[in-house]
């Protein structure tokens, strides 16, 4: 190339429309020195090691720690559970659900989603957390506390100023979960999670035999953003890249907006992944549409998974995240969508995602996740109680004693 026409040349690579990340000069991110390498002599530079290292706990023998007696017992805990730190608890207690923190903020770039585990802990919604669940869902007559052997299984270890680095801890304690056989149910955080989350239980229970619902206003299989290969916009591309899970093993609920455009609806199809936007639900209703959402869960692999957006739902009830978008799902649609899906179907894992309750005025987000979870929790319960019949209601409830009530 003679010298004069290499500035041009540069500018031509530089216009828009010529980034083909295979094309694109890698000259600028590939000298060295433009990065600053990590310190390998610090002890704790490994999250795992620095966070949840259990050689500092006393001896004690395996099994579930008390937090306290109902009503603000003092230590704050999801729905006031008993705490569990090892696969031995969970083990030695037989516990049927480990619920655990993922505190992720950086997938999104923004402080407050990582604060999601802390906020649902506080129970600040002017509903005492320690006491839910243990009365009868009233819906169907069935106390999840009652029923399953819960805990709070405490937050997965996390490099707070890296999402790459931590994929690897979340993964690891989703996994040392499942491995015992336990439910996990990880509330995050952003939505990075569901690529440690989904492979940790592909991991467990192979790919070939897991489904995953992601319900999401978003279908979050972007490519790359400056270069990184994971964020919130990112974990099921990755998962399908990698060859984790395949496309025809993902059902997606709820989207809407403006993303996925052209591409990625193609993407979709050519990977073979049900989807299911708000655009089938404006032409069908809701009821067609959830049905359809039932039955091909279903049809589909042995175990379900489920990974929850809160902004799947319309901002009035999910103000306090992220990315929120208009023309959302309600409550009443969700509840007992969530509520049957986990009765009828042998759950894997569960994750809820996206809470930031830094911009959630009145703690309205956080009420409706809070209710959300138990929904679910409620569902496990009900399977475990033998009831998996679609559509049961508790015949205490639904009617009144009228031999005719019309
Ligand atoms: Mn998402």
């Amino acid at each position: 190339m003679r010298p004069t026409i290499a500035p041009i040349l540069f500018m031509f690579m530089m216009l828009p429309g010529n980034a083909n990340p295979q094309e694109r000069p890698l000259t600028v991110v590939d000298h060295e020195d433009r990065y600053i390498p990590m310190d390998t002599d610090d002890e704790y530079r490994d999250p795992w090691e620095a966070m949840r290292d259990q050689r500092e706990y006393p001896d004690r023998e395996p099994g579930l720690i008390p937090i306290g007696r109902l009503y603000q017992p003092g230590v704050k805990s999801f729905f006031g559970l008993p705490l569990a730190l090892t696969p031995e608890d969970l083990e030695a207690a037989d516990v049927d659900v480990a619920i655990m923190g993922a505190p992720i903020d950086l997938g999104f770039g923004f402080r407050g989603a990582g604060k999601g585990p802390d906020a649902l802990r506080a129970g600040i919604t002017g509903i005492d957390s320690s006491t839910s669940g243990n009365l009868p869902h009233m819906h169907v007559g069935v106390a999840w506390k009652r029923s399953l052997v819960a805990v709070d299984y405490g937050n997965s270890p996390i490099d707070l100023l890296s999402t790459e680095r931590s994929m690897p801890p979340v993964r690891k304690m989703v996994r040392e979960i499942a491995e015992t056989g336990t439910i996990p149910v990880i509330v995050g955080g952003d939505h990075s999670l569901e690529y440690p989350n989904v492979a940790a239980i592909t991991d467990v229970y192979g790919k070939e035999n897991v489904s995953v619902i992601h319900f999401d206003a978003h279908f979050d299989a972007g490519g790359s953003e400056f270069g990184h290969m994971i964020s919130h916009g990112q974990p099921i591309r990755r998962l399908v890249d990698d060859g984790h899970i395949s496309g025809a093993n993902y059902i997606q609920v709820g989207l809407r907006g403006y993303w996925p455009g052209e591409e990625g609806f193609k993407w979709m199809r050519e990977n073979n992944m049900r989807y299911h936007t708000m655009a089938e639900i404006e032409r069908d209703g809701w009821d067609v549409v959830m049905d359809r959402v039932m039955n091909e869960a279903l049809g589909a692999g042995e175990y379900l998974y489920i990974s929850f957006d809160v902004d799947v739902l319309d901002p009035a009830y999910m103000p306090g995240t992220g990315t929120p978008e208009s023309g959302g799902l309600t409550p009443r649609e969700v509840f007992p969508l969530l509520r049957t899906l986990c009765s009828e179907n042998r759950m894997v894992g569960f994750d809820v995602v996206e809470l930031n309750p830094l911009v959630d005025p009145g703690y309205t987000t956080v009420l409706n996740t809070h209710r959300l979870l138990q929904e679910c929790l409620t569902g496990i319960a009900m399977r475990k109680e033998g009831i998996t019949e679609r559509g049961y209601h508790n015949p205490l409830t639904v009617e009144d004693n009228r031999a005719d009530p019309q």
